[in-house]
C-alpha cells in the first residue's frame, strides 16, 4: 500500500497521448493496465494534424517533466507516434487505433513503417495493442524501477493462475453465466 501511495504521489513516468477523444475507447486499456501496475501516468489528446504545435511542445518537454516512455495511439493516417518520436529521444510505443474505413490496417502501416533513423515500437491494432503497450512500457521502466518490475512479475503470475484455474472453457462459461444470474437476482 505504501508502495502504491509512493507511486501515485510521484509525477507521471508514462505519457499516454492520442489523436482524438474518439481514441479513448481503445487507449483507456493502456491507462487501466498501467493503473493495475501502479505506474504513474498521464493521458492527453494531442493531435499531429489538428494541434501540431501542442504535439511539438508535448514531445519536447516530456523528458524534462520526468516522462520516461510515451505511448501514442492514433488511427487512419496515423502520424502522431512518428512525429512524437521525431521530437524526443524517449522511447515511443505506437498503438494503431482501428479505423472505420480500413479496420486499422492503415493505422498499423502508418505507425510501423517508419524509415530507418526514428523508431516507433509498434503494437497490435486496438485493445490488445493498448494493453501490450502498457506492459511493454512497464517492462522498459522495470530496468530502472524495481517496484514496477515486481508489479509486472505479479501481473504475469496472476494471468497464468487465471488461465490454469479455468482450463475447461465449457465450465468457465457456465460459472461466468452463473455469476451473472446471481448478480441479477441479488438486485
Ligand atoms: C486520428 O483520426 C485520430 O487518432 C483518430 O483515430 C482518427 C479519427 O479522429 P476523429 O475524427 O474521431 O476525431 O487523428
Amino acid at each position: 500500500m505504501a508502495e502504491k501511495r509512493n507511486n501515485k504521489s510521484r509525477g507521471a513516468l508514462v505519457g499516454i497521448i492520442m489523436g482524438s477523444t474518439s481514441d479513448w475507447e481503445t487507449m483507456q486499456h493502456a491507462a487501466q493496465t498501467l493503473e493495475e501496475l501502479c505506474v504513474p501516468h498521464e493521458t492527453r489528446v494531442v493531435s499531429a494534424h489538428r494541434t501540431p504545435d501542442l504535439l511539438f511542445e508535448y514531445a519536447e518537454s516530456a523528458e524534462k517533466r520526468g516522462i520516461e516512455v510515451i505511448i501514442a495511439g492514433a488511427g487512419g493516417a496515423a502520424h502522431l507516434p512518428g512525429m512524437t518520436a521525431a521530437k524526443t529521444v524517449l522511447p515511443v510505443l505506437g498503438v494503431p487505433v482501428e479505423s472505420k474505413a480500413l479496420k486499422g490496417l492503415d493505422s498499423l502501416l502508418s505507425i510501423a513503417q517508419m524509415p530507418g533513423g526514428i523508431p516507433v515500437g509498434t503494437l497490435a491494432i486496438g485493445k490488445a495493442g493498448a494493453i501490450n503497450a502498457a506492459l511493454l512500457a512497464a517492462a522498459t521502466l522495470g530496468a530502472k524501477h524495481p517496484e514496477i518490475r515486481e508489479a509486472l512479475r505479479k501481473f504475469r503470475a496472476n494471468q497464468t493462475k487465471k488461465v490454469l484455474a479455468t482450463r475447461d472453457p465449457a465450465k468457465a462459461l457456465l460459472s461466468g453465466a452463473k455469476k451473472k444470474s446471481t448478480k441479477k437476482s441479488a438486485r
